[in-house]
């Protein structure tokens, strides 16, 4: 057998990143393969969040890692990136509860909030002493949340809220949600809110019978005459507009994760086909499957350079949200389809949890469906590039 050529070196990227960047991956990818796979499998068989983690999460700096200030890791976006990639190289699971934390939940309290509410939360959510949710989609409005039926009412001093929200990671656990109501009595905007558990009329039931994402909790949020304090409003936010940034900030931390599931399920199906013998030699000396091998490699370079190349261009504030719809896009089709492929690659084994792939198979059946769906991405970028509108006039 000739010398193999490891997939960083195809990809041959080391020099493009900075040493803060390769650490701060560095350090995630050894915590998730000594501290966390070995307390997964129990949790993923037994459908829980192994939440005794999250004090070791918050110390490796993942919790708002891309911002400044108020105990965050204050990392560049490429890091960020790099962060979320090894995260869910661990579990798709782990990288969303990171994702929701730092980019639905912290990034618009930053972004819509103001200096006293930044001081409250966000020192809580980034040392993991508390932990938070983003209620924007309801059981009759996903892909299009324009159509939210749930409603805040100003009265004096509060606010009061109702409605449902449904398919809402770490709801279950979550110690406060950023929830997203029409003000009716005022201007009929969409605004942000931060309900805190324990207010009357806020209950979070657990979504049961998951297939998928399996080691994190999802659940619903029901809002009955739910009255929050008017500070409570985050005052900068109005419009569609702004619960749409925030996805913009997590769909950009997703392209990066899926390619760290698809990562483990190359490193899986090429240490499989070696020592797998069939017909006499090891599988991966057949050429179909080295043909998918190499599939499989071609579709994580591709997706890794259009991490980095638009990481850096969100680094320099230039990245645009289509182009973000791009890469989830692109990089969440590719990680589906490579689990798949890894899947069947595995033989009989591969539907059991001696191998990761089966659960990132599974779980990616959620990241294409979250964040907008592979098809409202789509017709997103079909927007931009032919100027025509396909969600409404
Ligand atoms: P549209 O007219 O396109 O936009 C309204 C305003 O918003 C602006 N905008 C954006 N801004 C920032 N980022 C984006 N991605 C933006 N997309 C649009 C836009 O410029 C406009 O601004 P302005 O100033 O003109 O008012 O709105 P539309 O009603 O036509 O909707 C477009 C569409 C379908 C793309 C949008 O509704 C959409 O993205 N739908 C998908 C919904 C979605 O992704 N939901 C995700 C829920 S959260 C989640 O899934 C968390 S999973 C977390 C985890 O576990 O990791
Ligand atoms: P629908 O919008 O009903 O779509 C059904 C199908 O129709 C899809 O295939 C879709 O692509 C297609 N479709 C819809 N419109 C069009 C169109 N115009 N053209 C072509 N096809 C179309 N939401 C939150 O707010 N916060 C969370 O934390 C959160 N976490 C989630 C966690 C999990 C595990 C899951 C599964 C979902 C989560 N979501 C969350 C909700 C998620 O964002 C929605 O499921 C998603 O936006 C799709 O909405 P929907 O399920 O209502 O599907």
């Amino acid at each position: 057998m000739s010398d193999r050529l490891s997939l960083d070196s195809l990809l041959n990227i080391e020099h493009l990143l900075h040493d803060d960047e390769r650490a701060a991956r560095d350090a995630v990818q050894q915590w998730v393969k000594t501290r966390y796979l070995p307390l997964l499998t129990e949790a993923h068989r037994q459908g829980t969040f192994p939440a005794e983690v999250i004090p070791e999460l918050a110390e490796l700096g993942v919790f708002g890692s891309n911002i400044d200030g108020y105990g965050c890791a204050g990392m560049s976006n490429v890091g960020y990136g790099l962060v979320m990639q090894e995260l869910e190289r661990g579990d798709s699971g782990l990288r969303s509860m990171c994702s929701v934390q730092g980019s639905l939940v912290m990034y618009p309290i930053l972004a819509f909030g103001n200096e006293i509410q930044r001081k409250k939360w966000l020192p809580e959510l980034a040392s993991g002493r508390m932990i938070g949710c983003f209620g924007l989609t309801e059981p009759s409005a996903g892909s299009d949340p324009s159509a939210m039926k749930t409603t805040a009412v100003k009265d004096g001093s509060h606010y009061v809220l109702d409605g449902m929200k449904a398919w809402i990671t770490s709801s279950p656990v979550a110690h406060l949600a950023v929830v997203w109501a029409k003000v009716t009595n005022e201007d009929d905007h969409i605004r942000g809110f931060v309900v805190e558990r324990g207010t009357p009329g806020f209950e979070t039931p657990e979504i049961e019978g998951k297939f998928s994402l399996r080691a994190s909790p999802t659940g619903e949020i029901h809002l009955n005459e739910c009255r929050i304090p008017a500070e409570n409003l985050l005052p900068q936010s109005g419009g569609l507009k702004s619960p749409l940034s925030c996805l913009t900030q997590a769909r950009y931390g997703i392209a990066w994760g899926v390619i760290g599931a698809a990562m483990d399920c190359f490193d899986t199906v090429l240490d499989y086909g070696i020592q797998r013998i069939a017909f006499g030699k090891p599988i991966a000396q057949f050429q179909l499957y080295q043909q998918q091998l190499t599939e499989i490699a071609n579709q994580i370079v591709h997706g890794q350079l259009m991490n980095l190349h638009y990481g850096r261009l969100k680094d320099d504030g230039k990245i645009t949200p289509v182009q973000v719809s791009l890469m989830k896009r692109n990089n969440v089709r590719a990680a589906r389809e490579i689990a798949s492929m890894a899947r069947g690659m595995l033989g009989g084994i591969g539907i059991t949890d001696a191998y990761p792939v089966i659960r990132h198979m599974m779980n990616l059946e959620s990241v294409y469906t979250y964040e907008g769906t592979h098809e409202i991405h789509t017709l997103a970028v079909g927007r931009a590039l032919t100027g025509l509108n396909a969600f409404g006039g």
